[in-house]
C-alpha cells in the first residue's frame, strides 16, 4: 500500500514539485521511504535520527553518507538529523534532473569537511581517507598522503574548481534550464561518488 496524495496535502504536494526538482511520484516515494524510518515511538519527532537516514540501502555503502546528512540537515543540533523537508532537498539535488550547478553546490559543500567555504589540505586528506577506508591494507600511508597533498595538487584542485565556476557562470541561463527526463528513484545518489573521481 503506497503513499497516496492525500497523505500528504495536494497544496503540499505541489509546493514540493515547485520546489525540488522531483516529480510527483518520486514525492510520494520519499514520503513512504521517509515514515518508513520512524518508528511508531518515533512519530512525534520532527526530524529523522541520523543513525536511521545512514541505514538506507541507498546511503548505506556511500563513503560520504555523514557528511551528506550534516549538509542537507537544517537541524540547530547540528546532529545530522533531517525533516521529511531536509530529505526532500537531498533527493532533489543528486536527482538526474538537478542542474550542474545545484550538484557542484552540494558536491564542494559535502567535501568542504569543516564548513570553512574553502577547500584546502584538510579536506582533501579527509575525501581520500573517507574514499580509501580505514584499514591500515587500504589507507595511505602519511608519506603517500604527503605527496598527495603536496602544493601542486591543491592548485590543480583549485584551478578545476575556477574552471567550473567559470563554466557555470558563463552557461548558467542554459544550464538552469537543462532537465533531464524523469529518472527512478533507485537511481539517486550515485553523483557523489562519481564526481570525486574525477577530481586530481
Ligand atoms: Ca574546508
Amino acid at each position: 500500500m503506497g503513499t497516496t496524495a492525500s497523505q500528504l496535502g495536494k497544496d503540499l504536494l505541489s509546493e514540493y514539485q515547485e520546489l525540488t526538482f522531483l516529480t510527483k511520484q518520486e514525492i510520494l516515494l520519499a514520503h513512504k521511504r521517509y515514515s518508513e524510518l520512524l518508528s511508531k515511538e518515533d512519530r512525534n519527532l520532527t526530524s529523522v535520527p541520523m543513525e536511521k537516514v545512514l541505514s538506507l540501502p541507498e546511503l548505506k555503502s556511500n563513503p560520504f553518507r555523514k557528511r551528506i546528512c550534516h549538509v542537507f540537515s537544517t537541524s540547530d543540533m547540528k546532529d545530522g538529523s533531517l525533516t521529511f523537508e531536509d530529505f526532500l532537498d537531498l533527493l532533489s539535488a543528486f536527482s538526474d534532473s538537478a542542474t550542474l550547478e545545484i550538484k557542484s553546490h552540494y558536491a564542494f559543500r559535502i567535501f568542504d569537511f569543516d564548513d570553512d567555504g574553502t577547500l584546502d589540505g584538510g579536506d582533501l586528506e579527509k575525501l581520500v581517507n573517507c574514499l580509501t577506508g580505514k584499514t591500515e591494507d587500504t589507507r595511505l600511508t602519511p608519506e603517500e598522503m604527503r605527496q598527495l597533498i603536496s602544493n601542486s595538487q591543491i592548485s590543480v584542485l583549485q584551478n578545476r574548481i575556477e574552471q567550473l565556476e567559470q563554466l557555470l557562470e558563463e552557461n548558467h541561463q542554459i544550464i538552469s534550464h537543462i532537465k533531464d527526463s524523469c529518472s527512478g528513484a533507485d537511481r539517486l545518489w550515485r553523483c557523489v561518488p562519481q564526481r570525486t573521481a574525477a577530481l586530481p
